[in-house]
């Protein structure tokens, strides 16, 4: 080799190692997280963790919001890559979903699931490309292999406390009677209708077997009517007028989310009847939206148990964690309440949604 030739070579050799030993100090090629970046608004895309999220609909104001706190909280600034798919209400567009996010396999599938059964399948593919499935919201029946862990409410509870709710009114009723000349009411039937969200969901299943743990307490307590409103409130009203037409007599309505109520307490004045504690028959609602909460401080809806949406930065923490190797629990419950006319007004000022 010439002289010069040889200076060159060396040159270069010089400039490859400084390049490398600039790459190693600053992290090299391992990803960064906003962490351990200086710059978190500077992370190159394939920094970021991506993350495929199939959420089931936009049926409710509890929807939206669920889905506003993932994105929020999934943002490129907290080191995310959110690919996002809204399936309308149908299974085939969430299976199908999940089966894009699996071909360019991101890092991450978190999915609510429509209804429980039916994922065997999808899932078994997602297992099989090495790819951690996280739910929210709703759960899968059994095959807890599937998954890696499940975020949001307990439905049962959730049930129980309104069936819980109804047992105190109830009591504080018959203590009334007592008191005053009126016969108590114990023993008298309390005619129940019962207005369920979308079938075989995790919803609809744990606010359904949550209330009727209760019930099947109370012998007098009778579900008259039960019937699918799908969680909308077209479907709310138009099985509320159902209910209407076939019984005279209702005491209760239990309704297992927000939109359903509107419905319902639409097709109750249509029908000439009244809501509340002092109208024709007590309304039992889910979810706690701002809107709702607005009629239970009006004492036309008497009882909303809260469902909590803002599930975005406990996944945000869970997906973290995993990206550290550390463990994770099976479940994580969101914290909830109970709105009653009682209480409401101390959380109506602080509510977003
Ligand atoms: O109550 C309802 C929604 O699964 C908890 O789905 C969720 C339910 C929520 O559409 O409003």
């Amino acid at each position: 080799m010439m002289k010069n030739e040889k200076r060159l070579v060396m040159a270069l050799i010089v400039v490859v190692v400084l390049f490398l030993s600039l790459l190693i100090a600053n992290g090299g090629f391992h990803k960064t997280t906003p962490e351990n970046s200086d710059d978190e608004h500077e992370l190159a895309d394939e920094d970021l963790i991506v993350v495929g999220f199939s959420q089931l609909g936009s049926e409710s104001v509890w929807r939206a919001t669920h889905t506003q706190s993932i994105q929020k909280a999934l943002s490129k600034e907290n080191g995310f890559f959110l690919q996002y798919s809204n399936a309308r209400q149908k299974q085939e567009n969430q299976i199908k979903a999940i089966r894009g996010y699996i071909s360019q396999r991101v890092d991450y599938i978190v999915f609510s699931p429509l209804m429980e059964d039916g994922w065997e399948t999808v899932l078994t593919e997602a297992k099989d490309a090495g790819i951690p499935v996280i739910l929210v919201d709703r759960k899968i029946s059994g095959a807890e292999e599937l998954y890696t862990t499940y975020i949001g409410s307990d439905m049962a509870a959730e049930g129980r406390k309104a069936g819980e709710w109804l047992e105190e009114y109830e009591k504080k009723r018959n203590k009334k009677d007592q008191q005053s000349d009126d016969e108590p009411q114990e023993d008298e039937d309390l005619n129940i209708v019962m207005l369920t969200g979308t079938l075989g969901s995790t919803s609809q299943r744990g606010r359904s077997s949550g209330f009727e743990e209760v019930a099947s307490k109370h012998l007098n307590w009778k579900v008259v009517g039960l019937s699918s409103g799908d969680f909308t409130v077209v479907k709310g009203k138009e099985v509320m007028a159902q209910m209407l037409r076939r019984f005279d007599d209702i005491d209760v309505v239990v309704s297992q989310n927000d939109e359903m109520t509107f419905g319902a307490m639409e097709a109750i004045e249509e029908a000439g009847k009244s809501t509340g504690t002092n109208g024709d028959m007590v309304l039992i609602s889910f979810d706690g939206s701002r809107e709702a909460l607005e009629l239970v401080k009006s004492g036309k809806i008497s009882c909303d148990v809260e469902c909590n949406p803002l599930q975005g930065q406990l996944l945000a923490d869970v997906i973290n964690k995993l990206e550290a190797g550390e463990q994770v629990e099976k479940e994580y419950f969101v914290e909830e309440l109970v709105f009653t006319q009682e209480n409401v007004s101390a959380y109506l000022p602080n509510r977003a949604y």
